[in-house]
């Protein structure tokens, strides 16, 4: 079990587990031959498991297989579930916790904050939620349906304003309020990239300083369906903005699951989320063993 209680089943991993799980699963049925391990080392690439990430998987098992007698999955999961880091995610009650959301355009920001905010209002959590994607028409009206469906209170600007602005207000607002947790929805495409992140930097700074004693974790958002490109995402974002955690989206519509052990392998960065459709209540804590667990069970 991972820190937070389990819900059900990574019911969103269907398609990976078809395709990715069952057929490794499967190979590992035979003798482990240098054709076999071959075959596994196709597999977890064709999974969206980098290279890199597969060849170091391969490395450690043929290293453990000499010293363990266990049985050759098992020493398979194992060190999958090492090389990714832990769930670090540490929201508490009683103080100020906030979760700065990003990423780039359509990767399901929005939606995820709306989950994220009913995952924690379901455990007792007071709430305010900042629309700070200023630039977009119609995303504060979205954020707006959203706070108003799952009940929680939102801070946003009628007419044109700056993030940095709701931001300010929203902060404020939380405190005054003794809110357990903010959470801020942040624009995902301003004119070019490097744009978008000088805003992020600018608005990661006035959190830090002017929520001093807050608990703040970065988030960054990543789709699932994008593949490699999500790990280009991530590092694009993590040389500017620090990154703490990932909630990883629409993990629903692929097959190829295995880019989460690639994130976290290559990145040093968990993922403690995953989003599993377009409801609200398809999130899904995330914890290393029961995803490797769900995968190839
Ligand atoms: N299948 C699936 N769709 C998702 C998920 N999360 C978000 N979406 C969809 O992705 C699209 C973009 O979402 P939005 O929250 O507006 O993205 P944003 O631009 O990053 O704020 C919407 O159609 C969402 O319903 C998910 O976990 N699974
Ligand atoms: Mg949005």
């Amino acid at each position: 079990m991972g820190i937070f209680k389990r819900k059900h089943k990574y019911e969103g991993l269907e398609k990976t587990k078809k395709s990715f799980g069952e057929k490794i699963k499967n190979l590992f049925k035979s003798d482990i031959t240098e054709e076999i391990i071959e075959k596994i080392e196709e597999d977890l690439i064709l999974s969206d498991v980098s290279v890199d990430t597969t060849l170091k998987i391969i490395k450690r098992f043929r290293e453990e297989r000499k010293k363990n007698s266990r049985e050759p999955i098992e020493i398979f999961k194992n060190i999958i579930e090492e090389i990714m880091p832990d769930n670090n995610l540490k929201i508490e009650k009683g103080r100020l916790n906030i979760i700065f959301v990003f990423g780039v355009n359509g990767v399901g920001k929005t939606t995820t904050i709306a989950k994220l905010a009913k995952f924690y209002k379901d455990q007792g959590f007071s709430i305010t939620l900042a629309a700070a994607d200023t630039y977009r028409s119609g995303a504060v009206d979205q954020i707006s349906v959203w706070a108003e469906r799952v009940g929680v209170h939102l801070v946003k600007h009628e007419g044109k304003s700056k993030p940095s602005a709701v931001i300010f207000d929203a902060i404020d607002s939380a405190i005054a309020r003794e809110r357990d947790l903010l959470i801020v929805d942040t624009a995902g495409r301003l004119h070019n990239r490097e744009n978008l992140i000088q805003e992020l930097e600018k608005l990661n700074k006035i959190l830090k300083t002017k929520a001093q004693d807050a608990y703040k974790y970065n988030l960054l958002v990543l789709d699932a369906t994008t593949g490699q490109n999500a790990l280009q995402q991530a590092k694009t974002f993590s040389e500017h903005i620090g990154i703490d955690g990932i909630f990883l989206s629409k993990i629903d519509s692929t097959a190829k699951g295995g880019i989460a052990i690639t994130i976290a392998n290559e990145l040093k960065i968990p993922v403690v989320f995953v989003g599993t459709g377009e409801k609200l209540d398809d999130i899904e804590d995330f914890d290393k063993k029961d995803f490797v667990e769900s995968i190839f069970e």
